[in-house]
């Protein structure tokens, strides 16, 4: 497997490290796979704990949306109604109430928070729901990235008082995405989308956006301040301390599964998957070297040391017939962060040799010190992953002040240049350089002239291809 050919690379490693099955027999819509899914639990788990301990609830809304409460939003139907499946029929029956399929909750969702909303007192209302979503996607399709079924869509929906206060929130969920990320040892990028890229619906869009090895950029996650635009159409409404009845002002915040597509593609190499050990279904793998003789004070140990660290560890140990070159094999491909090998002359040494998956070194390591320099190894492991993974994009992030420039790194990385803020010129930007706008590169202003129009700027943006 070589992933400087990422696209093939891509889709043989779902199938040889059982992440997805892509035979499923409707385009767009694929099979979680065992050891897939509990990569997603464990990544799943993490973005639960961030949200749980942040003051959001979980909730469960229904899939199906009566025609009119989607239909009620002007914007969010412009940008959706190419995108979403009908239910038209129940048995033979036309049904009166055409239903969709969720494309995304808002619709669901803020008719109830109309009835769950009356005072200051019930504010802010912090929500959250993990669950599937449907998009009838015209863009090619592609395992984790760009689904019709999008299995994994973590959606948060929140009330509050003000616009300010709704902005306020905006920031924590950037900060509570940044530390998700950051657990996956994802490097991302954070911007202002475009007004013209910008949520459905929304008053404007914060976007994280992480690089792939083939140059281009995935958007892995979404924050829109929705200001009072869905509460004036659903008409909700609390009352101030004063009594007086006022719209409340939303925010919406998504992750879907393209945080695992990411974090495989990312840390991967030639022989599989690099797990991150929080995520890592098998933590560590113990495999005995059987030699002719000695072999059953091999398998004692192996077994003790699966039990110690079995307690704080998932830990695999692999009796199986295989040779060990064969299991090493095996386990790197599945991407276990550590390996243990211990044979008869290691067991009279008292040592074991460990190796961690990001680093083909083979250490030995006395039998008392085992616990912790396992410890030790997982945090280097995780730590290490992040940096490597944000030198590499650091390295392809190239600041052009010319179109030419421009156009020259387009699929090589991140472009960062220049920009005036109108939108003629930043389309005119995007069409002449072939990348798309990710947008204003937050807090990072720089003077600079605009390589469309040449007025001066303080405004700075990414642009990329996308994917
Ligand atoms: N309700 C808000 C949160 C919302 O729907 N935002 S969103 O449209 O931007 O989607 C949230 C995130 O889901 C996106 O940032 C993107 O990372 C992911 N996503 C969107 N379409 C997807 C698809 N077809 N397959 C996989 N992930 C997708
Ligand atoms: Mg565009
Ligand atoms: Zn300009």
């Amino acid at each position: 497997m070589q992933k400087k050919n990422f696209g093939e690379w891509y889709s043989n490693i779902l199938k040889v490290a059982g992440i997805v099955d892509v035979r499923y027999p409707v385009k767009g819509i694929y099979v979680w796979c065992p050891f897939g899914f509990k990569i997603r639990r464990y990544t799943y788990g993490i973005l639960r704990e961030l949200l749980d301990k942040s003051g959001h609830e979980e909730t469960l809304f229904p899939l199906l949306i009566p025609e009119e409460e989607f239909m009620k939003e002007a914007e969010h139907i412009a940008g959706f109604q190419d995108e979403v499946y009908w239910v038209t029929r129940g048995g033979l029956d036309e049904l009166e109430i055409p239903l969709v399929l969720r494309p995304t909750s808002e619709t669901a969702i803020y008719p109830i928070f109309k009835l769950w909303i009356r005072s200051h007192a019930d504010l802010p209302l912090l929500t959250y729901q993990i669950a599937n979503t449907f998009r009838y996607e015209t863009k090619s399709t592609r395992p984790l990235i760009r689904a019709r079924e999008i299995t994994s869509f973590e959606e948060a929906h929140t009330a509050h008082e003000s616009y300010e206060d709704a902005e306020m929130q905006v920031k924590k969920a950037v900060e509570i995405y940044k530390s998700f990320f950051k657990r996956l040892c994802i490097p991302i990028t954070i911007s202002k989308r475009p007004d013209w890229d910008k949520f459905p619906g929304a008053d404007h869009t914060i976007a994280v956006d992480t690089l792939m090895p083939d140059g281009r950029t995935l958007q892995i996650g979404t924050v829109h301040h929705l200001a009072d635009n869905f509460a004036r159409t659903f008409e909700i409404r609390y009352e101030d301390e004063r009594g007086e009845r006022r719209y409340v002002h939303q925010t919406c915040y998504g992750i879907s599964e393209r945080c695992i597509a990411a974090m495989i593609s990312i840390h991967g190499d030639d022989r599989g998957l690099i797990l991150p050990p929080e995520v890592a279904p098998i933590q560590l793998v113990i495999i005995p070297i059987i030699k002719k003789e000695g072999g059953e004070e091999v398998l004692k140990r192996c077994r003790k040391i699966e039990e110690r660290l079995g307690e704080r560890y998932r830990v695999k140990l692999d009796l199986s017939e295989e040779r060990p070159g064969a299991k090493y094999y095996h386990w790197e491909l599945k991407g276990v962060p550590v390996r243990i090998e211990l044979g008869p002359r290691d067991i009279k040494k008292d040592e074991v040799v460990i190796s961690r998956r990001d680093e083909q070194k083979k250490i030995s390591v006395k039998m008392e010190e085992l616990d912790n320099r396992i410890e030790e190894e997982m945090n280097k492991m995780g730590k290490n992953l992040l940096l490597k993974a944000e030198a590499g994009m650091r390295e392809r992030i190239f600041e052009c002040a010319k179109i030419e420039e421009m156009s020259n790194h387009v699929r090589k990385g991140i472009i960062k240049a220049s920009w005036c803020g109108d939108e003629s010129c930043g389309r005119e930007m995007e069409e002449r350089s072939g990348a798309d706008i990710l947008g204003d590169i937050l807090g990072e202003e720089e003077d600079g002239i605009c390589p469309i129009c040449g007025k001066e700027t303080k405004i700075k943006v990414y642009l990329a291809k996308t994917y």
